[in-house]
């Protein structure tokens, strides 16, 4: 198990588009776990391999309270949605920022698990929303793009300037 370095905007590498997976082998498994290990110690209730700089279509959830609901979703759409709501978001890569974005409410997603089975679900709230924040990230697309760029400007400063007192 390792912990991953989180790539924090506006680093470049945020911006690559995933490729999809096509092994589902040991290797994906142990960035699966170590994308897990990485998203609880951070901590956070989603991580996409892109925030890692995996390129690939892969991303992991757990919105539980406990913290015991572990969700792995490879090559993942969004097969339907419905509704729209307004929800603050955070980020990762993002660190210290709360936003509010609109999203569909309600979405019905399909996937593949770690071993390459296909399987569909329905989400909706958090569950709905987090999904498609994470989904963002494997197009290279962060929340702070909702944003005016008057904020997002301003954002993208302040953590420049953090990034830069943390290297001197
Ligand atoms: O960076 C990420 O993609 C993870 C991000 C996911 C997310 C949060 C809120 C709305 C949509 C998507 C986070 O997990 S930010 C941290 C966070 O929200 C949180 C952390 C610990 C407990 C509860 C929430
Ligand atoms: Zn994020």
């Amino acid at each position: 198990m390792a912990l991953l370095n989180i790539l924090h905007f506006p680093d470049p590498r945020l911006r690559t588009v995933a490729k999809p997976v096509v092994d589902f082998d040991e290797n994906l498994r142990q960035l699966v776990s170590d994308m897990f290990e990485t998203m609880y110690e951070a901590p956070g209730i989603g991580l996409a391999a892109t925030q890692v700089d995996h390129h690939i279509r892969l991303l992991v959830m757990d919105i539980s309270d406990g913290r015991n609901n572990p969700r792995c979703l490879i090559n993942p759409r969004i097969i339907a949605a419905d509704g729209d709501e307004e929800m603050d978001e955070g980020c990762l890569s993002v660190p210290g920022y709360y936003e509010k974005v609109r999203r569909a409410d309600h979405i019905r997603v399909s996937a593949q698990d770690e071993n390459g089975e296909s399987y569909q679900f329905d989400a909706e709230g958090l569950e709905a929303v987090c999904i498609q924040h994470e989904m963002d990230h494997l197009e290279g697309k962060l929340f702070v793009d909702y944003l005016s760029a008057l904020k997002r400007n301003r954002i993208r400063s302040k953590l420049v300037k953090a990034q830069k007192q943390q290297v001197d």
